[in-house]
């Protein structure tokens, strides 16, 4: 036990170092980062398909590296929009790290504008793993969708402590389901009374603007 405890210790103070220089590389270039996670179908990509449209028309540069176990299916999804994109496909890993990160970074670079604006990393689905590591982001986004039940966050408090923000996703399908969306942000607040809650569907629009908008706000008009 406490040997499992000292490497874990161990691989995470390692990626700390990594995560360092990925935050001076982001920062030079300008971007504000966020690291999105969620549960796999809590609609992390579909929210990104709506994001990158809005974030494009508010004439400011985004990019994105799309982590999944296997597949590049999410990063054709966002390649679709035109938008650079880098595909980390970790072969099994639940989690990604400051290592890929870095690596989808580096080959990422080469396609972006000399100033970004914004930069957001689909994480592995996962509501466990992915909130230990620091990839060098800003914040981390935490996502939970109306059909995962009230008591998530008290579930997995790691990741909405980890967060900034929390996204509330398909509440288009409220009026077909008993979910108490006041209960979630109850329980959301508990773990972390800071966060930011969007409630938000991807699918109508419905919260879309103030959650782009936010976004925007957050990032540095580097025009
Ligand atoms: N009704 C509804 N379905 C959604 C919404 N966003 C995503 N979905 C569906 O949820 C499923 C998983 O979405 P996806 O974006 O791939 O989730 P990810 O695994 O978190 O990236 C897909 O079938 C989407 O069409 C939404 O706002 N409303
Ligand atoms: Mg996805």
């Amino acid at each position: 036990m406490t040997r499992e405890i000292k490497v874990e210790k161990r691989v995470l103070s390692r990626n700390d170092v990594v995560a360092t220089r990925n935050r001076v590389g982001f920062t030079e270039r300008g971007a504000y980062v966020v690291n999105m996670i969620s549960s796999p179908g809590t609609g992390k990509t579909t929210i990104l398909e709506a994001t990158l449209g809005r974030i494009v028309e508010a004439g400011r540069s985004v990019a994105v590296i799309e982590g999944d176990v296997q597949t590049e299916n999410d990063a054709v999804r966002v390649a679709a929009t035109g938008v650079p994109v880098e595909a980390v496909v970790t072969g099994g890993a639940c989690h990604l790290d400051a290592t890929m990160v870095g690596k989808a970074w580096q080959r990422l670079e080469p396609s972006l504008p000399a100033a970004l604006d914004i930069l957001i990393v689909e994480n592995v689905g996962n509501l466990v793993c992915p909130s230990a590591y620091d990839v060098g982001e800003d914040e981390k986004v935490a996502l939970v969708s109306v059909t995962e039940g009230e008591d998530k966050p008290l579930k997995y408090p790691a990741l909405f402590n980890a967060a900034t923000t929390c996204l509330v996703t398909k509440v288009d399908l409220l009026p077909y389901l008993e979910f108490d969306v006041e209960e979630l942000v109850k329980n959301a607040r508990a773990v972390n009374p800071a966060l930011n809650i969007f409630l938000l569907s991807a699918k109508s629009g419905e919260g879309m603007d103030e959650w782009v908008e936010y976004l925007i706000g957050k990032a540095k008009d580097n025009s």
